[in-house]
């Protein structure tokens, strides 16, 4: 069923022509998201109803994309790239406003289509998923020089796990379901991780590991692929752009990309992480962002895709035990899946912790040699 005002809503916005056809896309679980045809010609558009609920600052949010858009735009033609195509464009309504807000204070955006890219859920192989990592990598050094005190906060404390964890004991304590008696070797695990909790914001608040501008919802299907070449071409789901730590954007691309199976696959047994896909994506990061990241930061990659993927793991399952409040969910128990899947991944990882730390070490140092240009003529 469309949402309601849809059509309200097209009409609303400083579309080249007035929209044909109105196509609703799946992606995402937390928006209501359609692809605005204007006929042969024209270019398409995202047409968007903003979850309010979760979004509570909508303007706000708006200001951090068109902020953080119109910098990479800048960027992009500076390294002689399209700006059209390797930034946000936000289309605004006839009356020349960020929203349209419908007559049930529904708030709906727009953004223009970019041609000939591709979001892809899942890796095909190794060299798809290196040419994410090379995009999130540019995203990151793109951004490293954009003040992250203009930005502001969507969602406070978006990827503290440790208040994601008092989270999910809220929701435990509770059990308004009565879902909790099924669960005992989830809630188990969760609780017994939670001394690794603060590894991320001790060292924030320690000033150990410095706030840069982060995505925050780094996966792989947010970024807009080129058609015939495969490279990124532009980053996407700028909703979650905060204030954050790298190992937030490294973690949650790691969680979803590097796993070999996909966040909602079901058999368990599928489920683990990839050494040789986390090789790869260390490498394409590192490869952009290796000069601007710490030490600190550096040491910290693995633990970062633990925590995101456990993070994860608790929020589907705190969702599964509030009655299913904040993700869209397309079947009864999808909650549920979902957070096994996480859950089992950050065991694997958990256990896999120090394989990985050795490959970013081994891959830092490679990619160091062969960029730094002191190292790559033997002055160090
Ligand atoms: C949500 O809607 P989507 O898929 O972009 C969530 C992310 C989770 C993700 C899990 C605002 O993102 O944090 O990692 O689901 N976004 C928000 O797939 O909560
Ligand atoms: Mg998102």
């Amino acid at each position: 069923m469309p949402v309601k005002y849809l059509d309200k809503a097209a009409a609303a916005f400083q579309f080249a022509a007035a929209p044909v056809h109105l196509k609703p896309l799946s992606a995402g679980h937390i928006n209501y998201t359609y692809l605005v045809d204007c006929g042969a010609g024209n270019p398409q558009y995202i047409l968007q109803r903003v979850n309010t609920e979760i979004f509570q600052k909508p303007f706000e949010l708006m200001s951090n994309i068109k902020g953080i858009s119109r910098h990479i735009a800048r960027k992009a033609a500076q390294s002689g790239g399209d700006p059209g195509r390797m930034a946000r464009t936000v289309i605004e309504t006839k009356s020349g406003e960020d929203y349209y807000i419908d007559p049930n204070g529904g708030y709906w955006r727009s953004f223009l289509e970019i041609d000939n890219v591709v979001s892809i859920d899942f890796p095909d192989g190794p060299e798809l998923f290196y040419k994410s990592a090379v995009a999130f990598g540019r995203f990151f050094k793109q951004l490293s020089d954009y003040p992250v005190e203009m930005l502001y906060v969507t969602i406070p404390d978006f990827h503290n796990t440790l208040s994601r964890m008092q989270e999910f004991k809220q929701a435990l304590a509770q059990d308004k379901m009565g879902r909790a008696a099924q669960l005992q070797p989830e809630i188990d695990f969760i609780l017994s991780a939670q001394p690794d909790c603060s590894y991320i914001t001790d060292r924030i608040a320690d000033g150990r590991i410095p706030l840069h501008v982060t995505h925050n919802d780094a996966k792989l299907s947010n970024i807009l692929m080129d058609k015939n070449t495969g490279a990124g071409v532009c980053i996407i789901d700028l909703d979650t752009v905060m204030p954050g730590s790298v190992l937030y954007d490294f973690g949650e691309a790691i969680r979803f990309g590097a796993s070999a199976a996909r966040e909602d696959e079901t058999d368990l047994d599928k489920v683990q992480i990839d050494l040789g896909m986390f090789e790869t994506y260390v490498r394409g990061y590192l490869e952009e962002v290796w000069d601007v990241i710490t030490q600190e930061e550096l040491l910290g990659f693995p633990m970062g895709a633990y925590l995101m993927t456990l993070e994860t793991g608790m929020r589907f399952l705190g969702d599964y035990l509030n009655g299913d409040t904040y993700y869209q969910i397309h079947y009864p128990g999808q909650n549920l899946d979902r957070a096994r899947n996480q859950l089992k991944l950050a065991a694997d990882m958990k256990e896999k912790i120090d394989q990985m730390a050795e490959i970013v070490q081994r891959i830092y140092y490679s990619v160091k040699k062969g960029q730094d240009p002191c190292e790559s003529k033997g002055v160090i």
